[in-house]
């Protein structure tokens, strides 16, 4: 496996594969990561992964300084998931002086747009540079960051981008939780708490399947789990149409019900497509 600082590095690297799948990441690797990757290699045959802290992504008073790195163990790991080269440059190497375009996908409606203003944006834009760097055949992505998935598919479609957008199920631990790489900032009695997280999501989700369809009664449902454990200071319960993000107070056959939740200064989102389907 071979490890890319720079993007003259990857140009040169990329002639060597036909099809290339790619998974790009921040770093601080978990099995949710490596089942992107493996999902990838099974795809294309051959796999990149980035490794990059993308600071414009990340408002001031957020964990950008804090955020986990230990590139040594995310080069052995992606390398054991089967990944053919690694991209880890440097901010300065992406943002080089004078750097000052942005690309802003729209979908302002979304509950984790509305809550980190101007994330999506700083996401749009370094996913589209990656793109342009590796040139990937398909892309995969993770259900955990829905509202991600729904902005770089429509980054992808509205740019004409040369990619195709897979998107992986959430992996989860035996608990339930999904596995992030914030939930090392979890207090060993948060970690515990943060498992409602999960159950309110399956508690709506049931349901959903027994039949109720009304986003209304649904928060309900979310609220009575989330309201049980002290520590989970709920930041929004939003129910909204999983490709516009716009927000569902009616009831509806297909919603993305996604959550923000707090345990002490660690915040953790998940969510649940919640599909009728031909029911
Ligand atoms: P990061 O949080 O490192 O996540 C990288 C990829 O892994 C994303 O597609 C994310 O959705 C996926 N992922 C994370 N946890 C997962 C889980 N439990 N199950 C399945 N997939 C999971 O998302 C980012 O980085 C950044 O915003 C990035 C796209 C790299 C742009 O900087």
């Amino acid at each position: 496996m071979q490890l890319c600082r720079t993007v003259a590095q990857v140009r040169a690297l990329r002639p060597r594969f036909e099809r290339l799948g790619f998974v790009p990441t921040m770093g601080s690797l978990h099995d949710g990561h490596l089942g992107l990757i493996r999902r990838a290699k099974a795809t294309c045959g051959a796999v990149a992964v980035s490794v990059f802290v993308n600071p414009i992504q990340f408002a001031p008073g957020e964990d950008l300084e804090r955020y986990p790195r230990d590139l040594e163990r995310d080069l052995e790991l992606a390398q054991g998931a089967g990944a053919d080269f690694v991209f880890a440059p440097e901010p300065s190497e992406l943002y080089p002086a004078g750097f000052s375009s942005r690309v802003d996908v729209g979908l302002t409606h979304g509950a984790e747009n509305a809550a980190r203003p101007g994330h999506f944006s700083g996401v749009a834009t370094v996913v589209a540079k990656l793109f342009n760097i590796v040139q990937p055949t398909v892309a995969v992505f993770g259900q955990k960051d829905a509202e991600q998935c729904a902005v770089i598919r429509r980054l992808a479609a509205d740019l004409d981008l040369p990619v195709k957008i897979d998107i992986a199920p959430t992996a989860r631990e035996p608990d339930g939780l999904a596995m992030s790489s914030r939930n090392s900032y979890l207090s060993p009695v948060e970690r515990a708490a943060a498992a409602a997280v999960s159950r309110a999501l399956g508690a709506a989700q049931a349901r959903f399947h027994s039949g109720e369809r009304d986003p209304d009664v649904l928060r309900i449902a979310v609220a009575a789990v989330l309201g049980a454990e002290p520590l989970a200071q709920t930041q929004y319960v939003a129910f909204a149409d999983p490709d516009s993000l716009a927000p569902l107070s009616t009831p509806a056959r297909r919603m993305l019900l996604s959550l923000a939740v707090r345990f002490g200064r660690t915040r953790l989102i998940d969510n649940v497509l919640l599909d009728a389907g031909g029911i």
